[in-house]
């Protein structure tokens, strides 16, 4: 049988690049060395995709595959992906979606607890020699019965909730409506409402057009001095420029980011900011779950080729 030419867009772990090899004819575009040429070479044998989250698939790429059937991403968030156009094109778009929901989860908790308690400072303190030099670190903030806002109870908000929940925090929520699915959790429409009755902000909402620094200069500085905004969704959905402001001058007391925009180029200011703990974008990082992402990944694209429903199509 003649295997379908795929186009890569990034690497994947090993466990994910041999079975990706032996069921398509794949194309490595981040190995090229010129990937316009490859890309005008190439472009009209390419049936699909794979491609990841924070790469997605743009108009570009798009329209250099003239013959594109589906664009699958290990990932649950496509707002990369040129979704408008692969609709007017009848594109079929996948994600990677229930598989990851609990590690990003427990990523945000870890970046939660992580941050009050000093714990990467804590680490650098001891192995710098300072606790011997200068003595005790500086105290942390207990998280429990304080209180806890999430934006976007999807999947992931959901169970970033469940464990808020378990650490004895007060739990409310913003989204576009409310949801029957929340446990005994307060709803508060107004994102800039809930910030400012949260101690703690978890950025939980997938991205779009629609919801571009939903979290701006208003939400951030209704967090005020002693608040704290996680972000483990993506970089767009705040406005980085108003949070590197408030975080420099005092209004909002720190962050941890997992996602930022041009990443992994990112804003330097951030690195200046000893109020903020930064990630490498690693919140569904476990081998498990990767594991599952890239079987799912290529799941898709074998449904997909041997005409068998999508096991996981983006609405
Ligand atoms: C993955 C992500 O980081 O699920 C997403 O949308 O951004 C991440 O889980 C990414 O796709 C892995 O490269």
């Amino acid at each position: 049988m003649v295997k379908p030419h795929i186009l890569q867009l990034g690497p994947y772990p090993e466990w994910d690049e041999t079975p990706l090899k032996a069921a398509f004819q794949v194309h490595r575009l981040f190995d090229a060395s010129e990937p316009q040429v490859m890309l005008e070479e190439i472009g009209p044998s390419i049936r699909g995709i794979a491609t990841r989250g924070e790469l997605g698939a743009d108009r570009k790429i798009i329209e250099a595959c003239p013959n594109l059937e589906i664009v699958s991403v290990y990932g649950v968030g496509y707002d990369a992906v040129d979704l408008d156009l692969c609709r007017q094109r009848g594109i079929c778009v996948t994600n990677t979606p229930d598989v990851l929901t609990n590690d990003v989860a427990d990523f945000g908790i870890a970046m939660m607890l992580g941050l009050s308690r000093n714990l990467v400072v804590g680490d650098n303190w001891v192995r710098g020699g300072r606790w011997l030099r200068d003595g005790n670190l500086s105290l942390g903030n207990r998280v429990w019965g304080k209180r806890a806002g999430i934006i976007g109870l999807g999947r992931i908000g959901f169970q970033v909730g469940r464990r808020l929940a378990a650490f004895d925090m007060e739990v409310a929520y913003s989204d576009l409506s409310e949801k029957d699915y929340a446990l005994n959790w307060t709803f508060i429409a107004d994102p800039a409402e809930l910030a400012r009755r949260s101690d703690v902000l978890f950025v939980t909402l997938a991205a779009s057009s629609a919801t571009k620094h939903i979290i701006g200069p208003e939400v951030i500085e209704s967090m005020g001095p002693q608040g704290t905004i996680i972000n483990i969704s993506r970089a767009s959905n705040i406005d980085e420029d108003a949070l590197i402001s408030a975080l420099a001058n005092g209004r909002l007391g720190a962050a941890a980011l997992d996602v930022f925009e041009n990443e992994p180029k990112i804003d330097p200011r951030f690195l200046d900011l000893p109020n903020v703990m930064v990630q490498p974008h690693q919140a569904s990082g476990t081998i498990e779950t990767r594991k599952a992402m890239g079987q799912l990944m290529r799941e898709n694209l074998t449904a997909h080729f041997s005409g068998r429903e999508l096991v996981t199509p983006v609405a």
